[in-house]
């Protein structure tokens, strides 16, 4: 008799029933309707991203930790899982959901006017209307305080000039929350994409996250009324707080990414014969699934331990920091590791391994570089600020 890594920690045993409800409901969209296409659509870098859209807002899967405006309102922990199942897909389809749900639509939520709220939330949550948020610029990632956006204005009227680059969901959003710098600090801007002076041109030749759609956002005299700011985002704060909801769901969402290396990895080596026995037979093989399965379930334990420390309400940003730190690096040694068990196969787009890996790439880059996170548990650990 054999024991999944999840069944050797006895993970089930930590999940409510609607957790496991909810995590079993997202599984079986990801089996049924996700996996078969997801190497084509890696290989192609195109995605139904409108009808994909459609599909989570169907399961309540758009901003389903949100309450309120249609919005599921389901446990963080939930969310957490439905993050991870979708990545035990593909990263790109985790970003989809996290971009729409914890960047747009919590900015919206958090932040927005009652008529902010009113117009975007309902549809959103459908998947009827997508959103990006655009905080990064090509000269400012790690460090948004500097951004040139800006935004001034004109009688009553806000005036947008800037670029942002890598914004995810931006070639198809219809509306975008953008960051900029006004005479009051950094404020944030609801931004209909069809707003005339608003362009999305998407980037192309990634190696990474090429089932997700990734663009720069150009503002070039976009003329928005008065009541576009959100009222009640003012400074880097609120953008950051935005950044805390979409880091919390990667801390669960890496985790998929690793559990569907290891367990490929795992039926490989039961299957594949060398020197006249099962790869898995041999010690070292068995010592490299060891540490993956360890790695993996200590990540589950605290991804596990955030949700609940969020769902109590006391979850602090560098507790999200070491959970995303951790998390994304040992899922992608994970995926490398898997990748030496498969040899040659391994390379291939028949087995998921080099997309999870050159997926986790990007999730290691964004949302907070690892560097980035290091230096907020650092500033944690001494109250010395490394950043500058
Ligand atoms: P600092 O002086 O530390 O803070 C400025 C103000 O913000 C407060 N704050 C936070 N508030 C809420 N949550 C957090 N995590 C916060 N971190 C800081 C802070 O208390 C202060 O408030 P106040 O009231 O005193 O003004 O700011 P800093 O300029 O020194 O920067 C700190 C640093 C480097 C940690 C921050 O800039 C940072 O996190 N940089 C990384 C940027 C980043 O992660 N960008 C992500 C863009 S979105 C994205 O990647 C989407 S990918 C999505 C996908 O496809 O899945
Ligand atoms: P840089 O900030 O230039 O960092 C370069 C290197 O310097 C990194 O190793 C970094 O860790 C290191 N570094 C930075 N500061 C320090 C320091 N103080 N000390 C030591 N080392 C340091 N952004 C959005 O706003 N919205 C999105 O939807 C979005 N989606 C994305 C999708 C993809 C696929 C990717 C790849 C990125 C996305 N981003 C998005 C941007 C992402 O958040 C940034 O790439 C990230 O914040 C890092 O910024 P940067 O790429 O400019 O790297």
């Amino acid at each position: 008799m054999t024991s999944s890594p999840a069944q050797l920690f006895a993970i089930d045993s930590l999940l409510t029933d609607d957790d496991r409800d909810i995590a079993t409901t997202v599984r079986k969209l990801v089996d049924d309707r996700l996996r078969p296409d997801i190497a084509e659509w890696y290989e192609s870098g195109s995605i139904p991203a409108r009808e994909l859209a459609q599909e989570f807002g169907r399961l309540g899967l758009l901003g389903m930790h949100l309450t309120g405006y249609d919005c599921a309102g389901a446990s963080a922990t939930a969310y957490g899982l439905a993050c991870l199942e979708l990545e035990a897909c593909d990263s790109g389809l985790r970003s989809l959901v996290s971009v729409q749900g914890s960047l747009a639509m919590f900015a919206i939520w958090r932040y927005g006017s009652e008529g902010h709220k009113e117009q975007w939330l309902p549809d959103m949550a459908a998947g009827q209307a997508i959103g990006c948020f655009g905080l990064t610029e090509p000269d400012f990632g790690s460090d948004p305080a500097g951004m040139r956006t800006r935004a001034t204005l004109d009688g009553t009227d806000w005036i947008l000039n800037g670029t942002k680059m890598w914004i995810t969901n931006g070639s198809v959003a219809d509306v975008a929350v953008v960051w900029a710098q006004t005479d009051d600090g950094i404020r944030g801007f609801v931004v209909p994409t069809t707003t005339p002076g608003f362009s999305a041109p998407a980037i192309k030749n990634k190696l990474s996250l090429r089932a997700s759609i990734t663009s720069e956002l150009v503002l070039d005299g976009v003329r928005l009324p008065a009541d576009a700011m959100l009222p009640e985002a003012k400074g880097l704060s609120a953008p950051l707080s935005c950044l805390n909801e979409a880091r919390f769901g990667i801390v669960f969402g890496a985790l998929g990414a690793a559990r569907d290396c290891l367990q490929t990895t795992l039926d490989y080596t039961a299957s594949r014969q060398i020197f006249g026995r099962p790869l898995a037979a041999y010690q070292l093989s068995q010592a490299k699934l060891a540490n993956m399965t360890l790695e993996l379930g200590k990540g589950m334990l605290l991804a596990l331990h955030l949700g609940r420390l969020k769902d109590a309400g006391t979850l602090r940003p560098e507790q999200v920091s070491l959970g995303k730190l951790n998390n994304v690096r040992e899922s992608l040694s994970i995926a490398r590791e898997c990748r030496t068990l498969l040899g040659a196969a391994g390379i291939t787009g028949e087995y998921p391994l080099m997309r999870h890996a050159n997926n986790l790439e990007s999730v290691l880059t964004y949302e907070g570089t690892s560097e980035v996170h290091q230096l907020v548990i650092g500033r944690a650990l001494t109250g010395e600020s490394a950043f500058r």
